[in-house]
């Protein structure tokens, strides 16, 4: 636990004003934990309420969202978006359409984004939306007359320049479309409020592929440069199957991996032969189908139910992409002793403490969430640099910019780290530099919220 009598109280007050907010908690107890030699460093700022102000959202905003499915019956959702951090730019942060959302989870994911775009180096605050509305089985219809609802009310707290978001989970392009139609309609506005928009009106060419390329440009330049050592040649396990996923797996391919096993929700697909990405993009993209029919269509590959198993598969390098908390104790374990070398998260906090203490003291490179997938916000902020243009960078162009991007966060990570005596640590590394950046902005910009 900790060792500073500041973060013991500002922990405790966590604790105490957000009960049973369990995810929320995990991921503030993390970067509270990195932060303890920064603190001791730096009285400044226990003087002036940093870490107090930074773990309290700056505003959130709950609400109804209310529309008709197709057999007429009204159905109600709770919509979120917490604007957790405006300290270096506009809030930003993806919305997350799953029946598993709620404050807890969206809190967490907001608290994550202010350290990951602060890694960025691009200036963007934190947030974070969504709904508990289940996209699954939903027609077109029912989508965008959720998205339209959904948007209605959120269209009263978002804009351009104070609050841009994108995809998550269960958003993709076909919801960010929804909703930016009904921005534009209700705002009578072509601005960049939204990223991750179709490439013919304003979304940036790569944001599709961005978080899965940069969780492979992060992981290769891990391996290079404390392991001098690359994808090449290398079996990797990559779980989810949905766009995070599916551009990790075609770039570790492209770099001379093969990914051998992909899942979902109900189970995981092992294909020994190196997983065919054209089959699941029809499979995931086209059909909005379940990875189990990938068998269906592939020889040689298997299906096992249940989503876990997937971590039992030997493989070098391990890059879950699916969940939080999607790698416990056991299961990292079992990485371990079948001998994986790294493991970077796509995923927003895939591991859990134990699963992470169980990588690090096995010293298995291990690269955590706001560094390994900072690829996709990253991005986004390109779209809002070119949409404010009014311009577009070629996929060349965006994808360069993405790799520096990625390559950056490696290093400054790395040498957070090494600065407060722990070196290699990207985890701490992560959560210190990303820190640094926004509590140098809020000490600058006084006490007022
Ligand atoms: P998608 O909705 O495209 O895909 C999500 C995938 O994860 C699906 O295969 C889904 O399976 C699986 N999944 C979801 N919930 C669970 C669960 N409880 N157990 C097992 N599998 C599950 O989302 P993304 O690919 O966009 O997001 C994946 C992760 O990456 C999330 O943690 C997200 O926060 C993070 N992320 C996304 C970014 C982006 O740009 N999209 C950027 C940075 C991070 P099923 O179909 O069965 O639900
Ligand atoms: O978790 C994330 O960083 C995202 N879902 C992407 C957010 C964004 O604004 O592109």
């Amino acid at each position: 636990m900790f060792k500073s009598e500041y973060l013991k109280r500002v922990y405790a007050g966590v604790e105490s004003r957000n009960p049973n907010e369990k995810e929320f908690l995990q991921a503030v107890k993390e970067v509270l934990e990195s932060l303890e030699p920064v603190v001791e460093a730096n009285p400044k700022l226990e003087a002036n309420g940093i870490l107090e102000r930074i773990v309290e959202p700056e505003r959130q905003i709950f609400f109804r969202v209310s529309w008709v499915d197709d057999n007429g019956k009204v159905q109600v959702n709770r919509g979120f978006r917490v604007q957790f951090n405006s300290a270096i730019g506009p809030y930003k942060g993806g919305i997350r359409l799953h029946p598993s959302v709620n404050a807890s989870v969206i809190k967490f994911l907001g608290f994550e984004q202010i350290f990951k775009n602060s890694l960025t180096g691009l200036p963007i605050g934190g947030g974070k939306g969504g709904s508990d509305f289940d996209p699954k089985g939903k027609s077109d219809g029912e989508i965008m007359r959720f998205c339209q609802s959904f948007m209605t009310e959120l269209s009263k707290h978002i804009g351009a320049d104070t609050d841009v978001p994108a995809g998550d989970i269960g958003t993709g392009a076909r919801e960010i479309g929804f909703m930016y139609g009904q921005y534009k309609r209700l705002r009578n506005e072509f601005t960049g409020v939204l990223t991750g928009k179709g490439l013919t009106y304003g979304g940036s060419l790569a944001r599709t592929e961005a978080t899965g390329y940069g969780v492979c440009y992060y992981t290769e330049e891990m391996l290079k440069c404390m392991k001098n050592d690359s994808f090449k040649g290398k079996t990797v396990v990559i779980s989810g199957s949905g766009n995070v996923a599916i551009y990790a797996t075609q770039k570790a391919t492209e770099l001379g991996g093969k990914v051998v096993a992909l899942s979902d929700s109900n189970g995981y697909i092992y294909d020994p032969n190196g997983v065919n990405l054209d089959v699941v993009k029809q499979i995931k993209e086209v059909e909005r189908g379940r990875i189990k029919e990938y068998v269906e269509r592939v020889q040689g590959a298997e299906y096992h139910e249940g989503c876990s198993g997937i971590w039992t598969i030997k493989c070098d390098i391990a890059l879950p992409c699916a969940t939080q908390n999607e790698i416990d104790e056991n299961s990292a374990k079992t990485l371990v002793k079948n001998g994986v070398i790294a493991v970077a998260e796509g995923a927003n906090m895939p591991s859990t403490p134990e699963a992470i203490e169980a990588f690090q003291s096995a010293g298995v490179l291990f690269g955590p969430a706001k560094a390994a997938n900072a690829g996709g916000v990253a991005t986004s902020a390109l779209e809002m640099s070119q949409n404010s243009m009014r311009y577009s960078w070629t996929f060349e162009e965006v994808d360069a910019k993405l790799k520096d991007i990625m390559v950056n966060i490696f290093h400054n990570s790395y040498n957070a780290a090494k600065k407060y005596g722990m070196e290699g640590n990207l985890l701490a590394g992560a959560n210190i530099a990303g820190f640094e950046k926004v509590a140098d902005a809020m000490l600058a910009q006084g006490i007022a919220y």
